[in-house]
C-alpha cells in the first residue's frame, strides 16, 4: 500500500493561487463568470515542456453545464498546475476554455478528505459510522445481496439511481447497468433532475425535445428573450454567453425575465424583468391577450401549422370553449379574461411592461424566446414549457433563422457517439425523482404514480446503486424527510455509494467505495447539449490509495455473481474505448482514429450553416409532419385532454396557482418564496468542499432591502430561513438584486445538521418539498414558501 502522504503536494499558497488566476484573466472573479469577448493567453506558456513536465490533455467529467478543454501539468508523478486550451480563439472556433471549477481541480483531487479505502457502515445508518474493509470483502457482500434480492424480489427490487457526478462514457453507473442488465435487470429510471418537466411537456407540443437551432444563429435575431435563463453561471454549453454576446454586439436587444438580477442580466440584459416565481405562465397569457387583441399574432402560420390555437382548428370531437384562444379570451370555463392587468396582480409585472414585451416579441422578427429550466423545476413546470412554445408559434418563430421554437431547446443538430451496450431486460421504469414512493410503496405501484414500462412494479426498492451522485440526500428534496426514509433499514436492505468524498449521500451508505478520478482514467466524454464536439479525458496521474477504477471492481463483482467473460468480453477499458471511437467513426466516418484522437484529446466538428430546428417541417409540412400524432404543433394535446385531470395537466397551457406560490394562504406564516439556483462556484454540490471556491463565492441567501429592513436584518448578518420542513443557518446577502418577496439560496451545499438537526451550512434541499409534478413526476426545487429571521 502507498504511503499515504507521498500523493498530496504542498498546497499551493493562497496568494500564489489568486497571482495565477489573475494572470489568466483579471482575478478569480472575472474568472468565475464566464470571460466575455475576446480572451487574452491565459496560458502562454501552456504548450511548453518546463523541465520534467508533461502536459496531459483531459476534462472535467462533473455535471457542470459545460466541457472544456483541461490541460494537466504533470511533474514526477503529480498534478502541479491546471491549464486549459490554448489553440488558436477564432470567432467560428472559439476555444473550449475552463472556467474556474476546473482550474481548481488540484483541490478536489488532492484533498485531504478523500475517500482512501473501501469502507461498511457499523453504526446506525446514516450515521456515518464506517470500519475499513477489503474490496473483496465489499464485493462479496454486495453480489450476495444482489444474487439475493434477484431471487426474492426480482430485478424490479434493484435501482441504480440518477447520479450525475460522472458524465464519462464509461462511467460506474454504465458499468453497473451493463452487468444487472446481463444479470437479471434493474428498475429503469426516465427524466433527469434537470429536465424533468420540459423533457416530458416538450414533446405535447413539437414531438421531439430537439427544439435549439444551433448557437450562432443568434446574431440572427433581432430579439433574445432569456426566460429564467442564466448561463453566465450556469454556462449550458461552454461559450453560451460568447454567441450571446455576438448576438447582442450585432445588435439584438436582449430581455432576461427572472425573479434575479442574475450575472447574465448583468452582462447582456438591455432590460431585466423580474417576476414573482411560478406565475410565468400568467406573464405568458397576458402577453397572448394583448397580441390576439391588438392582431399581432400570426395567424397565417397558426393556420398553417398548428391545432388548437382558436376554435376553427381543433380536433374533432372537443367541445366549444377549450382552444387556447378561447382559454386567454376568457371565453372557456374559467371566464377570465388574461388580460395584462389580471397577469400584473399575479406576476407583479406592470401591466405597461407586459403590453411592451407582447409588442415587441410579436413585431421585432425574428426573435428567440430562450427558456432556461429553473422555471421548468417547480410544481406546475410543465405549463411554463409549453407556455414557451405557444407564443413561439403564435410569432411564427419556429423554424426559421434567428427565431426559436422554445421548450427544451436540444439543439436539433446532434452527433452520433458511441456508447457501452446496455440490454435490460427490466422494462419497468420510474420517474428518477419518485424513488422514495419506490421504496415505501412500489408494489403494486402504476401509470397513475409514474411508473412506465409495466402495469404495475412487483416489488418495493431493496437496493440502491449510488454510483457518483448525492442526491440520496443532499440534491433531492426534503433532505430531512428522505433521511428519515433511508435510516429506516427494513425498507432499503442495501444502498451503496461510490464517491470521492464523505457527502451527506455517502454518510448513508451501507457500502461505501472510494472512486478513481477523471484525472486518473482514461475516458470519453461528450459535451452538453449545444457542444459540436468530444473530448478524451487522457489519465493524467496515477490512482492513490485504494481507489479504483469502476470497470475494474465491477469486473470483480460480474466474477462473484459469474459473468466475468460475458461481461468483459474479453475486453480491457481501452478496448472498449475503441469500441466507442469505432462506433462514431461507422456514423461519422470523418471522426479521427483512436491514436489521433487521444493524442489531441478532443475533436471538434465544424459545419458551414448553423442547424435550424424544424426548418424542413416550416419549409415544406406536407412531406415533413411534426411528429406530432396530427403532424402539427399541437397547441391543443389531445393526449393531454385524455388524460381527464384538466386542473393539473390542462390539454392547452395554463397558468395553475402553484402550491407554495405567491397565492397560496401558507403565506401567511411563511411569507417569502424561497428559489435555489444553480451556483458558479460548484457543479451541484461538487466542489463545495474546495476552500478556493468557497472563498471567492460564499453560501449567502439574497433577501431584497425591503424585506431584510422588516426583520431587521442587514448585510451580512447570521439569519435562520427555515419552513416546516427544516431550517438552515446562513449569511444573508441584503441586495436589490432579487425582487421583494423571494428569497434565493443557491442548491449544492452539503447538508451539515447540528444536534438539533439545523443544518450550519445552507442546503437548500432542507426546505424544498417531495412533491412530483403532475405530468412528469418531476422536482419542483425552486416552489418553496420560508420564513427568513436573525438567527
Ligand atoms: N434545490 C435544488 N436541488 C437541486 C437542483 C436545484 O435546482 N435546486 N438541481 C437538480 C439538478 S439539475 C441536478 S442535475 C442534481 C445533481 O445532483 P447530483 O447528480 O447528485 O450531482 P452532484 O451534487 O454534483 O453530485 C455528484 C457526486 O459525484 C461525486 N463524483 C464526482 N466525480 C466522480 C467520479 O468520477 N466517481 C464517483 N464515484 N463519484 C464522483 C462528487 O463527489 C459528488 O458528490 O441536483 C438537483 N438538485
Ligand atoms: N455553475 C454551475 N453551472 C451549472 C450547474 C451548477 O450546479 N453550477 N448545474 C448544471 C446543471 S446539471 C443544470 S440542469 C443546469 C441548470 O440550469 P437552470 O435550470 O437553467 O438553472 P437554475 O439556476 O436552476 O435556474 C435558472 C434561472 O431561473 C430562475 N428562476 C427560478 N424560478 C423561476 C421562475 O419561476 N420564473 C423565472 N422566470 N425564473 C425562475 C433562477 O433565478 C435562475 O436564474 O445548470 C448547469 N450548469
Ligand atoms: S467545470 Fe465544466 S464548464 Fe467549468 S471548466 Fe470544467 S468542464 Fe468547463
Ligand atoms: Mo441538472
Amino acid at each position: 500500500m502507498a504511503e499515504e502522504t507521498k500523493f498530496w503536494p504542498k498546497t499551493i499558497s493562497r496568494r500564489k493561487f489568486l497571482a495565477l488566476s489573475a494572470a489568466a484573466a483579471g482575478g478569480a472573479a472575472a474568472l468565475l463568470t464566464m470571460p466575455l469577448g475576446k480572451r487574452a493567453g491565459a496560458n502562454a506558456n501552456a504548450a511548453t515542456g518546463d523541465d520534467g513536465v508533461k502536459i496531459v490533455p483531459t476534462s472535467g467529467a462533473h455535471n457542470c453545464g459545460g466541457r472544456c478543454i483541461v490541460k494537466a501539468h504533470v511533474k514526477d508523478g503529480v498534478i502541479v498546475r491546471i491549464t486549459t486550451d490554448d489553440a488558436p480563439d477564432t470567432e467560428d472556433l472559439p476555444q473550449l476554455r475552463a472556467c474556474l471549477r476546473c482550474r481548481s481541480y488540484r483541490n478536489r483531487l488532492y484533498h485531504p478528505d478523500r475517500l482512501k479505502y473501501p469502507m461498511k457502515r457499523v453504526g446506525k445508518r446514516g450515521e456515518g459510522k464506517f470500519e475499513r474493509i477489503s474490496w473483496d470483502e465489499a464485493l462479496t457482500i454486495i453480489a450476495e445481496h444482489i444474487k439475493r434480492v434477484m431471487q426474492e424480489y426480482g430485478p424490479e427490487a434493484i435501482y441504480i439511481h440518477y447520479a450525475s457526478g460522472n458524465a464519462g462514457k464509461t462511467a460506474e453507473r454504465v458499468w453497473m447497468q451493463r452487468l444487472l442488465g446481463l444479470y437479471g435487470g434493474y428498475l429503469n429510471y426516465y427524466g433527469t433532475y434537470s429536465t424533468a418537466q420540459t423533457q416530458m411537456a416538450t414533446p405535447y407540443t413539437y414531438g421531439t425535445i430537439s427544439t435549439g437551432n444551433s448557437r450562432e444563429d443568434w446574431v440572427n435575431s433581432k430579439l433574445i428573450i432569456l426566460w429564467g435563463w442564466n448561463p453566465a453561471e450556469t454556462i449550458h454549453g461552454t461559450n453560451t454567453i460568447y454567441y450571446l454576446r455576438r448576438a447582442k454586439d450585432a445588435g439584438a436587444k436582449i430581455i432576461v425575465i427572472d425573479p434575479r438580477y442574475t450575472d447574465t442580466a448583468i452582462n447582456l440584459a438591455d432590460e431585466w424583468i423580474p417576476i414573482r416565481p411560478t406565475t410565468d405562465n400568467a406573464l405568458m397569457d397576458a402577453m397572448a391577450y394583448v397580441m390576439i387583441t391588438e392582431n399581432l399574432h400570426d395567424q397565417a402560420f397558426l393556420d398553417k401549422y398548428c391545432l388548437g390555437f382558436d376554435e376553427e382548428h381543433m380536433p374533432p370531437g372537443i367541445p366549444p370553449g377549450n382552444s387556447y384562444k378561447s382559454y386567454v379570451l376568457g371565453l372557456g370555463e374559467d371566464k377570465t379574461p388574461k388580460t395584462p392587468e389580471w397577469a400584473e396582480a399575479i406576476t407583479g409585472v406592470p401591466k405597461e411592461k407586459i403590453i411592451q414585451l407582447a409588442r415587441e416579441y410579436a413585431t421585432m422578427k425574428p426573435a428567440a424566446l430562450i427558456q432556461g429550466w429553473g422555471p421548468q423545476r417547480q410544481a406546475y413546470g410543465e405549463q411554463f414549457v409549453r407556455g414557451g412554445t405557444v407564443l413561439a408559434a403564435m410569432t411564427g418563430n419556429v423554424g426559421i433563422s434567428g427565431g426559436w421554437a422554445s421548450g427544451a431547446g436540444y439543439q436539433a443538430r446532434g452527433q452520433k457517439v458511441g456508447s457501452i451496450p446496455v440490454n435490460n431486460p427490466c422494462k419497468a421504469s420510474i420517474s428518477c425523482f419518485i424513488w422514495p414512493d419506490a421504496i415505501k410503496r412500489g408494489k403494486g405501484m402504476g401509470a397513475k404514480d409514474g411508473v412506465q414500462g409495466v402495469e404495475q412494479l412487483s416489488a418495493n426498492i431493496k437496493i440502491i446503486f449510488n454510483l457518483a451522485g448525492n442526491t440520496l440526500i443532499n440534491q433531492h428534496s426534503d433532505c430531512n424527510g428522505t433521511a428519515k426514509l433511508l435510516q429506516d433499514e427494513s425498507l432499503v436492505e442495501l444502498i451503496v455509494v461510490s464517491e470521492h468524498f464523505m457527502t451527506p449521500s455517502a454518510k448513508f451508505a451501507d457500502v461505501l467505495l472510494p472512486a478513481d478520478n477523471p484525472m486518473e482514467r482514461d475516458d470519453i466524454v461528450t459535451p452538453w447539449g449545444f457542444g459540436d464536439y468530444v473530448l478524451f479525458i487522457n489519465k493524467a496521474v496515477d490512482t492513490v490509495f485504494e481507489c479504483r477504477n469502476g470497470y475494474d471492481w465491477i469486473s470483480d463483482l460480474a466474477e462473484k455473481l459469474g459473468i466475468r467473460e460475458q461481461f468483459t468480453e474479453g475486453k480491457t477499458l481501452e478496448d472498449w474505448l475503441r469500441y466507442i471511437v469505432d462506433a462514431t467513426r461507422k456514423n461519422h466516418p470523418e471522426f479521427p482514429t483512436y491514436e489521433e484522437f487521444k493524442q489531441k484529446g478532443y475533436y471538434r466538428w465544424q459545419y458551414p450553416e448553423p442547424a435550424i430546428a424544424f426548418k424542413e417541417q416550416i419549409e415544406d409540412p406536407d412531406n415533413n409532419p411534426f411528429p406530432t400524432p396530427s403532424g402539427k404543433i399541437e397547441i391543443f394535446s389531445e393526449r393531454l385532454w385524455k388524460m381527464n385531470n384538466p386542473e393539473e395537466i390542462p390539454a392547452v397551457p395554463k397558468y395553475i396557482p402553484s402550491w407554495e406560490g405567491p397565492q397560496d394562504p401558507l403565506r401567511e406564516k411563511y411569507p417569502l418564496q424561497c428559489i435555489t439556483p444553480h451556483y458558479r462556484r460548484r457543479s451541484h454540490s461538487t466542489f463545495d468542499n474546495v476552500p478556493w471556491l468557497e472563498e471567492a463565492a460564499p453560501q449567502v441567501v439574497w433577501i431584497n432591502p425591503i424585506d431584510a429592513e422588516v426583520r431587521g436584518i442587514k448585510d451580512g448578518d447570521k439569519v435562520k430561513v427555515f419552513n416546516d420542513r427544516g431550517a438552515m443557518i446562513i449569511c444573508a446577502k441584503v441586495t436589490p438584486r432579487i425582487m421583494p418577496g423571494v428569497v434565493s439560496v443557491p442548491q449544492g451545499a452539503w447538508w451539515t445538521p447540528d444536534a438539533d438537526g439545523i443544518d450550519q451550512r445552507g442546503c437548500a434541499n432542507v426546505i424544498t418539498k417531495y412533491h412530483p409534478s403532475p405530468l412528469a413526476f418531476g422536482n419542483p426545487q425552486h416552489t418553496n414558501l420560508v420564513e427568513v429571521v436573525k438567527a
